[in-house]
């Protein structure tokens, strides 16, 4: 038994992990402060992805395989010749808050330190820059206050663009034990009425990019009632100007008034109020405005860091906070140090015995893909991320990677849309064969431990780095292992601490081996005066005057804006079982099962008018690209405004790309760029020819649409195509599994206008195609369990409830209950999520679908309307 960490959200949950057979089972850690033993089903179905299938287990050049001393020098070479050339700022890491945090310190050493240059940047550039950059302007440093506990311990959680429930399912638990235990009461404000929004007490659907109009209607009312506090505002400037620029707001809520006054009256009215806040907030082209307008409502009432109060940012990634620790973005230094100060810049150089120290801000996330784009970068390490596919204007992203002189992608699979750009593939250790640390969204730090051997020639992603290091003639890299490297990064951390930082984990840094082995997760700070704990009750900041800064600022529309062209907002998030771009996730069937195809959320009045069928497809268009997805018609979306997941790659459903469609418009301040507001057009794409496939073994379409996932008996995909093919159905399906030969049953019902043909290979069925001119409505599970099976009596083409069970899309991911059965369950009188668990087991796991099963009660219990 190894206690390790989740390598999925910021939550950090604690596992408990068994290696078995070739895999793994795994376990929540009782023991763990941030879970408590409680997992989600991503976390659950961990054990599931470890399979060694698709992985790169070899570094490879040019499409050959190559031993890793050919590969390192290789590296190496290319970068050293690159800077000679061209100068260190033509060579750039792109990184990632998914990297351990020792990983994260020999990249930014190397870059800061010893290449010279500050070109060096991570996907936490589109996830968490606006709050590092909100807590500077108010904190003097990107210090989060508060703790997990104030979640149990407080009696209002406001959640501003958070989808808590499926983003961080086990905070949502804690957030529901504490509804239980005290009646805490949850507010939302989201555009969108997402699965959090709906089990909220209020959901307050605010217009998109809104939420500093919001805040500061919430700012003059404090102000009015006189509900400052004059004590604690002595630790702050700024307060004046807040206020009055707060009381002069005139941008649009979108809310009614009533909506207005019920949360400002909540909100007054209650003490123990911890604001949390994720991507609704910082994936804006205002954010770090949005993320100051809620930092000035807890400064200016002193709501922060005591017991159950305060405001909270939650970090996505599991290390975007050790990122931020260790410096990973091209505007810090490391340990909170900041890059422009020369003392600070002076005191890490004489630490590092740096040759070469960047002295100024390197290219923010978005800038640097386009310095690749136009030739002032030239050599490229993109290590642990998929910005091919995650960054937004993602087609010329992927347009600049491919003409990139030199690119070098450390993964664990050859299979990305970035990696198949690569000249050099680097083979990572993955989560459960490497080990080192990781901070999540409360500061607290966990060891990942590794519990199985790396496959083939994979290594961590450290060693890789001081590899090349050393190649490059550099000192200073020679750890033999991650505790070396946790030790300098907290011995750093020490003269940070001495030079008034508040990140100090010094006390930490004489640890022997054995220690770090056997560490327990502890909170930083961690000195030998100071350990764990929350920050800023005492009213003691870390800017140079020792006081907070309330920030006026004043509401901003999104930055494209909309017209009879492009007359749609797009916003764009996650699904609950999926983790970004799937490599992970995708790997196991049943969280493929959930939500399985991308699509887009379309409000019923929007759909009648544009005369968009439920199922059907529709084409989404900005000045930047398109996306054609499946469309689902749902009031979560109000008229106007659409919804679209951003999971989907060129591996598995390469129109499903949603950052092809996305704007690189960014922050001022932050460079984080606007992920959720962008404006598009919506058209159906009149496909003539639909398809449902599933393989047991190759499944490779070439239709203009398709989507393709993992099941438990191989592969499925749906496939559609304007016309029907001109070859015949028959001649696709043979090319689309690979079975030139196999034995072919046809059938054809002309009452549902449907094909089906099915592949047999001894007796049994390899592989079914079902086709027509409309989407193909089947019980898709059972279709999937048929692979394998003898070809029996029984349709080929099982419908929807008719014959075998059906579980329709999966939502209870822990015990495989499917919204079928539960629709079942509620129609023979199940009329509680307590009533439907009792019933199907649904909701008894991690309880993440217990919001979806709530919906679909509520949904039933509505009377159905009296005919007119
Ligand atoms: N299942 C799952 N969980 C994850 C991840 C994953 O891939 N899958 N990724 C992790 C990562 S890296 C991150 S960063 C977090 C993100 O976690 P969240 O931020 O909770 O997730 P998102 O779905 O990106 O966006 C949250 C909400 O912001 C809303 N929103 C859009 N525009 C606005 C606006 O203008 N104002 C307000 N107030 N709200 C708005 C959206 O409708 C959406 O419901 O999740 C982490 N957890
Ligand atoms: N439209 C839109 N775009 C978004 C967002 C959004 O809400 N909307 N959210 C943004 C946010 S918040 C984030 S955080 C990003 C995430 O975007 P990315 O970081 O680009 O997405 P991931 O799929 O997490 O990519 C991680 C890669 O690392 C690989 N990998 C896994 N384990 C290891 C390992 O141990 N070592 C190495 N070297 N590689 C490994 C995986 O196979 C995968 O290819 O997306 C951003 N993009
Ligand atoms: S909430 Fe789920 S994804 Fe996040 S750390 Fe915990 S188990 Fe992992
Ligand atoms: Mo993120």
């Amino acid at each position: 038994m190894i206690c390790s960490t989740c390598p999925y959200c910021g939550v950090g949950c604690g596992v408990i992990l068994s290696p078995a057979g070739n895999g793994l089972t795994v376990k929540g850690d009782p023991d763990h402060p941030a879970n408590r033993g409680r997992l989600c089903s991503k976390g659950t179905a961990l054990g599931e992805t470890v399979s060694l299938s698709g992985r790169l287990v070899s570094p490879v050049i040019d499409g050959a395989e190559a031993g890793w001393d050919t590969a390192l020098d290789h590296v190496a070479a290319r970068f050293r010749q690159t800077i000679a050339a061209h100068g260190p700022d033509s060579v750039a890491f792109y990184l990632s808050g998914q990297m351990l945090t020792e990983d994260y310190y020999v990249a930014n050493k190397l870059m800061k330190g010893f290449i010279g240059s500050a070109n060096v940047d991570t996907n936490s550039r589109l996830c968490m820059a606006s709050t590092v950059a909100g807590h500077v302007r108010a904190f003097g440093a990107d210090t989060v206050p508060g703790t997990y506990e104030d979640l149990d311990e407080a009696d209002l959680v406001v959640l501003v663009g958070s989808n808590l429930a499926w983003c961080h399912p086990v905070l949502w638990q804690r957030v529901e034990a504490a509804r239980a235990a005290r009646g805490t009461r949850v507010v939302v404000i989201d555009p969108r009425r997402s699965v959090t929004a709906e089990a909220a007490d209020l959901h307050l659907p605010i217009a998109p990019g809104a939420d500093v109009a919001l805040f500061n209607r919430l700012l003059a009312a404090i102000a009015d009632r006189g509900l400052t506090d004059a004590g604690f505002l002595s630790h702050v400037t700024g307060a004046d100007e807040a206020i009055a620029t707060a009381c002069a707001e005139s941008g649009e809520t979108g809310l009614s008034l009533a909506e207005l006054a019920r949360f400002i009256e909540l909100w007054c009215r209650t003490e123990r109020v911890v604001t949390v806040f994720s991507q609704g907030v910082n994936q804006s082209s205002s954010g770090t405005d949005k993320v100051n307008a809620i930092l000035n409502c807890h400064l200016a009432t002193g709501r922060i860091g005591r017991p159950g109060m305060g405001p909270f940012s939650v970090t996505g990634q599991p290390n975007a906070m050790g990122g931020r620790e260790v410096g990973g973005l091209a505007n810090q230094l490391a340990c909170h140090l900041s890059l422009e100060n020369p003392d600070h810049r002076a005191a890490v150089a004489g630490f590092w015995n740096a040759p070469r120290m960047a002295e100024r801000p390197g290219l923010k996330a978005v800038e640097m893909f386009r310095a690749v784009s136009d030739g002032r970068i030239r050599a490229l390490w993109i290590i642990h991320s998929n910005p091919a596919v995650t960054l937004p204007e993602a087609d010329a992203v992927r347009a600049a990677i491919a003409g990139c002189d030199f690119v070098v992608v450390s993964d664990v699979t050859g299979a990305t849309d970035t990696a198949r750009l690569a000249h050099v593939l680097l083979p990572a250790a993955a989560w459960a064969e490497k080990s080192g640390t990781v901070t999540n969204s409360d500061r607290t730090v966990s060891r990942q431990r590794a519990a199985l051997p790396p496959p083939g020639q994979a290594r961590p992603d450290w060693w890789a780095l001081a590899q090349v290091a050393r190649r490059m003639g550099f000192g200073g890299f020679d750890w033999d292992g991650p505790a070396a490297i946790f030790r300098e990064h907290a011995a750093l951390s020490g003269i940070a601490g001495g030079l008034g930082r508040d990140f100090d984990i010094s006390g930490k840094a004489g640890m022997p081996d054995a220690e770090y082995e056997a560490m327990e997760p502890f909170r930083w700070p961690f000195t030998a005066t100071r350990q764990g704990g929350r920050f800023f009750a005492d009213g003691h900041f870390l800017t140079p005057d020792g006081r907070a800064r309330m920030v006026p600022v004043t509401a901003r529309a999104p930055a494209a804006g909309l017209t009879p062209e492009r007359p749609f907002r797009l916003n764009t998030g996650r699904i609950r079982d999926q983790w970004h771009t799937m490599t992970r996730t995708g790997r196991a069937p049943r969280l493929n099962r959930h939500l399985g195809e991308p699509f887009v959320e379309v409000n019923p009045a929007d759909a009648l008018r544009l005369r968009l069928a439920p199922f059907s497809l529709a084409e989404v268009t900005s000045d930047s690209g398109r996306a054609i997805l499946r469309v689902v018609v749902t009031d979560r979306v109000a008229s106007g405004q659409l919804f679209a997941p951003m999971h989907w790659t060129g591996e598995t459903a390469p129109t499903g790309r949603i950052d092809a469609v996305i704007a690189a418009a960014t922050d001022p301040l932050s460079g984080q760029p606007e992920s959720k507001a962008a404006a598009v057009t919506l058209a159906p794409w009149t496909a003539g020819w639909f398809a449902f496939a599933v393989s047991d073994d190759v499944l490779a379409p070439s239709t203009p649409y398709w989507a393709r996932r993992k099941t438990e008996t191989g592969l499925a995909a749906e496939l559609a195509a304007l016309t029907p093919p001109s070859e015949g159905a028959e001649a696709i399906a043979r090319v689309l599994f690979g079975l030139p030969d196999a034995e072919l049953i046809r059938s054809d019902d002309p009452a549902r206008e449907l094909t089906t043909l099915c592949f047999v290979r001894g007796g049994r069925i390899r592989a079914l195609l079902f086709a027509g001119p409309t989407p193909v409505s089947l019980a898709r599970e059972s279709v999937i369990a048929r692979i394998g099976a003898p070809v029996g009596r029984e349709s080929l083409a099982p419908r929807a409830g008719t014959d075998q069970p059906d579980e329709g899309p999966i939502l209870c991911a822990c015990m495989g209950v499917g919204r079928n059965r539960i629709a079942a369950a509620i129609d023979a009188g199940a009329r509680d999520v307590a009533a439907v668990a009792a019933a199907t087991c649904a909701g008894t796991g991690c309880g993440a679908c217990r919001p979806e099963i709530a919906a679909l009660i509520a949904v039933a219990s509505v009377p159905a309307m009296a005919a007119e």
